[in-house]
């Protein structure tokens, strides 16, 4: 089936990436459209011999990189990881600060994030944003019970927290058994300290507020491809 000319970039995105990936190396897989290009070309490298060892960040990416033949381990195994790959909602240019878990995967994605030496982020151009939060609300997980309070408590902090829903009156579980309340801010001048203040609730798990993780951001664009490293 033809790619369309989005989907095109986010490939092409995420085949870059993968020249970073070196044998032996502990991956962590992201979660996403974009992401799903990495894994599908991480795939094809371990056909042809590649020896890497994935740590997914969601039960899809986990299933979708056994049916490649890629090797998971959990933290058990590897409590470092050596490179992450994953897409983001939103990079914002002059930080590489992100927004991330539109697709339901921020908890997992934060913590392999945290205990990966690099993180590359994957993205099209249209994720490229002047201030976090132009586009994008934040995701915020939090536990269920009590959320109504939880989210009383963001509403403070000026969100317009929407509880996000799988279908009609069914809520989105997490792969953690969470909800996630999307938090949109009039404006996010300072996205490390609204991430302290987010992450301060009481009934918050974490939230999609990625500030001075990303080592490197590769965008993909109708004119080539862009490799943007982390000041
Ligand atoms: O939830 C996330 O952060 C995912 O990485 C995802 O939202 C990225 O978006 P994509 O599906 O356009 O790659």
């Amino acid at each position: 089936m033809a790619l369309s000319a989005r989907d095109e970039l986010k490939r092409a995105a995420a085949y870059r990436a993968i020249e970073f990936v070196e044998d032996g190396m502990t991956v962590g897989l992201g979660t996403g459209s974009t992401a799903y290009f990495v894994v599908e070309g991480l795939g094809e490298r371990v056909k042809n011999g590649l020896k890497i060892t994935g740590i997914p960040t969601s039960e899809r990416t986990a299933t979708q990189a056994r049916s490649l033949g890629i090797h998971l381990a959990t933290f058990a195994e590897h409590p470092t990881i050596d490179l992450t790959i994953d897409g983001a909602d939103e990079v914002e240019r002059s930080t590489l600060n992100l927004i991330k878990g539109l697709g339901g995967a921020l908890l997992r994605e934060k913590i392999v994030a945290s205990a990966s030496r690099k993180l590359v982020i994957v993205v099209d151009q249209e994720k490229l944003v002047d201030r976090l939060g132009d586009h994008t609300p934040v995701p915020v997980e939090v536990v269920q019970f009590g959320w109504q309070a939880t989210s009383a408590a963001l509403s403070k902090l000026g969100a317009e927290p929407v509880l996000r829903h799988a279908h009609e009156d069914h809520p989105f579980i997490t792969d953690g058994g969470n909800y996630t309340l999307d938090c949109r801010f009039p404006r996010i001048d300072d996205g490390k300290e609204l991430e302290r203040q987010i992450n301060a609730i009481v009934g918050v798990v974490d939230c999609g507020l990625f500030i001075n993780r990303a080592s490197a951001v590769i965008v993909a664009a109708a004119d080539g491809i862009q490799v943007m490293n982390a000041p």
